[in-house]
């Protein structure tokens, strides 16, 4: 079977998505095979060029009718354009690759969860962070019971693109295009890797700042506003009782992608940051301080595939193990995590982190 694949959007999600699916016949080969079919957008110009550089054979300025020539559609536009072409995808039986955050909004995001349950089609969402080797052995020693029980979560995830208040204003500085700023961008990542080490969240409270409300626009002489956030702070209260805090911001100076997390157990502890992608740093129950772990040895998640120990991977690299699970799921009809209920989870929690930040108060998610 030949999964003919197609993505909306070209730039770097689309890069990103189309590098892994040319690295799985070499580096997975139990994949099932793929063919770029149709890559869609609006500018056609931009769109042959990105066609030829990313291997597509067609190229289409709608989507709707290229959901019907595809087995597999990758959303890889802007938040405001997840809801639709998701849903009528999957209305069709067309298996789904989302980008993060699910949505825009919380109704939108409920209503492709909706889909995603009537559909016999695979639906997931793109929270590539947990395919990262050192992220994914993280998650085996906490399920194995290593750290004992978990009692505190930190997650920060920095950048620092808008610390300068004439960088140009773009879809992502729009309340109604992004749904939100730091908070949705970059909290959508921490908030998924909260969940995925900890588990359910019951409450949360938040703080939300924007430090720049005009910005120049990109395509006049005038400003345009700036409606959401520059950096969001939150505190997470598990069902299982552990703490959580997490801090997200596009203005930290210096802090160029810096997502970084850290768990706390009765035994033991952990530490792991993207600057360092390859490295685990384990606090075992009999060792007086961290040890540092280079996560490459050939029984490390995904890193037979690759090369030897201490042959270190990448920021891509995650994006290519998180194909290789989703296509796999597909061809095994295997349910994939994460799908559109853990997309779902994430966008109750940007709800309410924001609703808590206006109310002042801890809510619900
Ligand atoms: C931009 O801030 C961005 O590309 C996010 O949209 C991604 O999800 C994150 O992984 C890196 O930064």
């Amino acid at each position: 079977m030949t999964l003919r694949i197609g993505f909306l959007g070209y730039r770097f999600m689309g890069r990103a998505h189309a590098n892994a699916l040319a690295r799985l016949p070499m580096f997975f080969p139990d994949t099932p095979e793929t063919e770029r079919r149709i890559l869609i957008g609006r500018d056609e110009a931009a769109l042959d060029d990105a066609a030829d550089r990313l291997g597509f054979t067609e190229t289409a300025t709608g989507w709707r009718d290229a959901i019907d020539d595809v087995d597999v559609f990758y959303n890889l536009a802007p938040n405001f354009l997840h809801a639709e072409p998701a849903i009528e995808a999957l209305d069709a039986g067309v298996h789904v690759l989302c980008e993060k955050p699910l949505a825009d909004s919380l109704d939108d995001a409920e209503r492709m969860a909706t889909a995603a349950r009537e559909s016999d089609a695979t639906a997931a969402v793109a929270f590539n962070y947990r395919f990262l080797p050192a992220v994914a052995r993280a998650k085996r020693l906490v399920e194995a019971g290593k750290l004992g029980e978990i009692r505190a979560f930190r997650g920060r995830y920095l950048q620092d693109w808008l610390v300068d208040p004439t960088a140009p204003w773009s879809w992502r500085l729009d309340a109604d295009l992004a749904g939100s700023g730091a908070l949705g961008d970059l909290g959508a990542h921490t908030l998924d890797l909260a969940r995925y080490f900890v588990g359910d969240v019951t409450r949360v409270s938040g703080h939300t700042r924007t430090f720049v409300d005009e910005r120049p626009d990109p395509e006049g002489d005038g400003t345009q506003s700036v409606t959401v956030d520059d950096a969001t702070t939150a505190q997470l209260a598990f069902e299982n009782g552990a703490t959580g805090t997490v801090e997200v911001s596009r203005v930290a100076p210096g802090r160029k992608n810096d997502h970084r997390i850290e768990l706390d157990g009765t035994e033991g502890a952990l530490r792991w940051s993207l600057e360092r992608p390859n490295e685990l740093l384990v606090r075992w129950p009999d060792s007086r301080g961290f040890e540092r772990e280079l996560v490459t040895e050939a029984d490390d998640p995904y890193a037979d595939h690759w090369w030897p120990p201490g042959h270190v991977l990448g920021w891509e690299h995650a994006v290519v193990h998180e194909n290789y699970e989703f296509l796999r799921a597909i061809a095994a009809d295997d349910p994939y995590d994460p799908d559109f209920e853990a997309g779902l989870a994430v966008q109750r929690l940007l709800d309410a982190v924001q609703r808590a930040a206006a109310d002042g108060g801890w809510v619900e998610p």
